[in-house]
């Protein structure tokens, strides 16, 4: 006979996930975190945490049990207004949620992307060509490739106005710090939100967006009855809250990992069909973003049949983490390792299930195009300084990687 273990009782640790130190190296946190069991009580914020990839992987695909519509964030929908109407595909759950996911999976997918492939790859090419004629060999990747790729292709592809874009990465920054508690990281991003937010507001109406791209087709969505006409706007914003950052720092990770690893580019330049399973290594690797919350719709018993079942109650947070998920040794072997020989299909770092990042398809078009541009033109890469990380409470973030690149 074994009885569930309550808070009192359960694995619990008094670390702040969302501190400066912690944000400057989470990877001893996530290891204490794995070992110390399937869920871990998190005293200081009275929420749950998963770490293992079984546990994670587990929740992620469990979204009866594990909702997203109490918000993926450390605030309660059920108690705290939100600070932005919720986004109805994160923040939503079955059926609310299939409506406006069925629309963005076609606007996004394999297929419907394949029309954008020669001119991302065009426009790669020309960056990297610029950057290399017009900074040399030694740049900043950060500002150079990884925030200067998305931002020429995304919010063109999206169809919004050439004028105000510098308001989408503070925008999305600001979202993805939202997500954690209400500390500094959130103070810092309250001064320009309401600016922010009204820009990207206004990007979201049908006539403030070019006749062909994703936002136009969400908006004809809606116009076929798929969404409603009060939704469109909503879905044409998680585009550009979820669309920027991520690649940006996505990219950022994998232009990191090559500098700190030599002979994975040179591999990567000998077979170079491995561009694919670069990127998703990387993001298995670093997991850009980092944990997400569900919230407990009944009560739980996690780990039912085992020595130590664990008890979590109606309605409480459960942090994922999903970059402990993603190097977790139970799962995969030698974790911490960058290596494209690697399969790291199944890892978290786009979620699992039926929310799994809609757009994984355009990220790995984008490092796709950028990484074979670069991999034409540029024989070694390595690191030219010291690099910079930019603390935010969802994302392993990036603000400097001065890189040096050779031609020869
Ligand atoms: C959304 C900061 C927001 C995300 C991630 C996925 C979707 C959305 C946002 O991060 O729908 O707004």
């Amino acid at each position: 006979m074994t009885t569930a273990l309550t808070p009192d009782e359960l694995a619990t640790s008094d670390v702040d996930p969302f501190s400066h130190p912690v944000l400057a190296d989470p990877l001893p946190m996530h290891a204490a975190l794995r070992d110390a069991g399937p869920v871990v009580y998190l005293s200081r914020y009275g929420v749950y945490a998963m770490a293992r990839y079984r546990d994670v992987h587990a929740a992620l695909i469990n979204w009866q049990d594990f909702q997203s519509a109490a918000g993926v964030g450390l605030s309660n929908f059920r108690y705290e207004k939100p600070w932005r109407p919720p986004s109805l595909l994160l923040e939503a759950d079955p059926p609310q949620h299939d409506a406006p996911r069925r629309v963005l999976s076609k606007i996004l997918g394999p297929r419907a992307l394949h029309r954008l492939r020669d001119g991302w790859f065009a426009e790669a090419e020309t960056l990297v060509e610029q950057v290399l004629s017009e900074a040399g060999t030694e740049f900043d990747a950060v500002a150079a490739l990884a925030e200067a790729f998305p931002l020429r292709v995304f919010p063109d592809a999206v169809g919004i106005s050439p004028h105000g874009r510098e308001h989408l990465l503070p925008y999305g920054n600001h979202a993805f710090n939202a997500f954690g508690p209400d500390n500094d990281l959130v103070a810092k991003g309250a001064a320009t939100v309401a600016e922010n937010s009204a820009y990207v507001g206004r990007q979201c109406a049908r006539d403030a967006l070019t006749p062909d791209g994703f936002g136009a087709r969400i908006w004809a969505a809606s116009d076929r009855g798929e969404i409603t006409p009060e939704q469109a706007p909503l879905v044409v914003r998680s585009l550009l809250t979820a669309g920027v950052d991520t690649t940006v720092h996505g990219l950022s990770a994998v232009l990191y990992a090559f500098a700190t690893h030599p002979e994975q580019w040179q591999r990567l330049r000998a077979e170079p069909h491995l561009v694919r399973v670069a990127f998703d290594e990387a993001v298995r690797w670093e997991s850009p973003v980092q944990t997400f919350f569900r919230t407990a719709t009944t009560e739980l018993t996690v780990g039912a049949g085992t020595q130590h079942p664990v008890t979590i109650p109606e309605g409480k947070k459960i942090l994922m983490f999903l970059a402990a998920a993603n190097r977790d040794p139970r799962r995969w072997a030698d974790p911490d390792s960058f290596d494209l020989a690697r399969d790291p299909s199944g890892h978290v770092g786009f979620g699992m299930g039926l929310h799994q990042c809609v757009g994984q398809h355009i990220a790995r078009l984008e490092s796709e195009a950028l990484l074979t541009a670069l991999a034409r033109r540029v024989s070694t890469l390595e690191l030219a300084g010291p690099v910079q990380r930019e603390h935010n409470n969802t994302l392993r973030a990036w603000r400097s990687i001065p890189l040096r690149a050779r031609t020869d």
